[in-house]
């Protein structure tokens, strides 16, 4: 992990059929573009860049079980997670670049190949835990986290069943063992699945209420109580409020500061335990120029946070 100040390993994952929007796999190049490479290595580390994959889009891929593009989601899904797998055992650290935060599903299975029993803290305006039968749009950047949840198996086992594209998927993740942090946009069955697998949550009312500084310590305290296990962080650039983040695909007003979510990449450098980094849903044609810089620039200085970057 990070205390070795050694490796990190970065690679773009450009996939946007997890969504309607044109324009989110450009994430990877944009934040690349923020100067990201040698602004890491200027924090120490070596840095290996694995590049963009490219994932292939399927013919004759339309819907299936409530699902878009379930082929084409399922083998990027298993291409990632064996990509993760393979960054985490060869680098200690990965940094992934989204891509739309379905990626998440591929690089959670991933790093729990390496690391099994890693805990996530899942950073978003969303909980994208609706399964095929509760998701309202078919949108599968809405539903990873229901497909890498073991309480949740017999939920999504239709769709798994149906493609040969989704065989490597093993649910691997307890609910346990994530928190969400910047809720603001959950629909009914979320709300309910949430609940009923007793998932921690600080919403923004939380927030609001008692600070972010206290809800990320009770997040970490209910996931990592010893802190000895490795954090699986996985940041969707809509958590912040749409005046920062204005070019992503879904914005939702009401959401985080800049500052504290920096704050947030602060504490979790801090710990040490950063094993993977996701950063998704930047989307820069959904504005004009100076609204994807923005929101890119936000993502690169969240990123270069949680990897220890100071501001003194
Ligand atoms: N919950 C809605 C759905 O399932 C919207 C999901 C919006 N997506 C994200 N994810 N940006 O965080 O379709
Ligand atoms: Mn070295
Ligand atoms: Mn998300
Ligand atoms: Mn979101």
């Amino acid at each position: 992990h990070l205390a070795e100040k050694d490796n990190i390993g970065i690679v773009g994952l450009p996939l946007n059929k997890g969504q309607p929007r044109e324009g989110v796999n450009a994430g990877p190049s944009i934040i690349r573009g923020q100067g990201l490479i040698n602004s890491v290595e200027a924090l120490g580390y070596h840095v290996k860049d694995y590049g963009d994959m490219k994932f292939s889009s399927l013919e004759f891929d339309t819907i299936g079980s409530g699902v878009k593009n379930p082929r084409t989601i399922g083998k990027a899904m298993g291409e990632i997670s064996t990509m993760v797998r393979g960054v985490v055992e060869g680098d200690g650290v990965c940094v992934a670049l989204g891509g739309d935060h379905s990626i998440a599903l591929g690089t959670i299975h991933g790093h729990m190949q390496v690391n099994n029993n890693a805990c996530v803290l899942w950073i978003d305006a969303h909980a994208d835990l609706n399964t095929p039968k509760t998701s309202p749009s078919g949108n599968f950047h809405g539903m990873p986290l229901s497909f890498i949840l073991r309480e949740l198996e017999g939920d999504v086992k239709q769709l798994k069943d149906a493609y040969e594209e989704w065989a490597w998927l093993k649910p691997c993740l307890s609910a346990k063992d994530i928190a969400y942090i910047g809720l603001r946009d959950v629909d009914a069955g979320e709300q309910y699945l949430m609940k009923k697998l007793g998932i921690k949550y600080f919403c923004m009312y939380e927030i609001d209420k008692y600070g972010i500084s206290y809800c990320l310590n009770q997040a970490l305290k209910a996931v990592n109580p010893q802190m000895d296990r490795p954090i699986h962080l996985s940041y969707d650039i809509d958590s912040l409020d749409p005046v920062y983040a204005v070019s992503t695909g879904t914005p939702v007003m009401g959401g985080l500061t800049f500052r504290e979510g920096c704050f947030i990449a602060e504490e979790i450098a801090a710990t040490n335990m950063l094993s993977v980094l996701d950063m998704v849903e930047v989307n820069p044609e959904l504005t004009d120029i100076a609204g994807g810089e923005l929101t890119a620039n936000c993502a690169s200085k969240i990123i270069l946070s949680c990897l220890g970057s100071r501001i003194v």
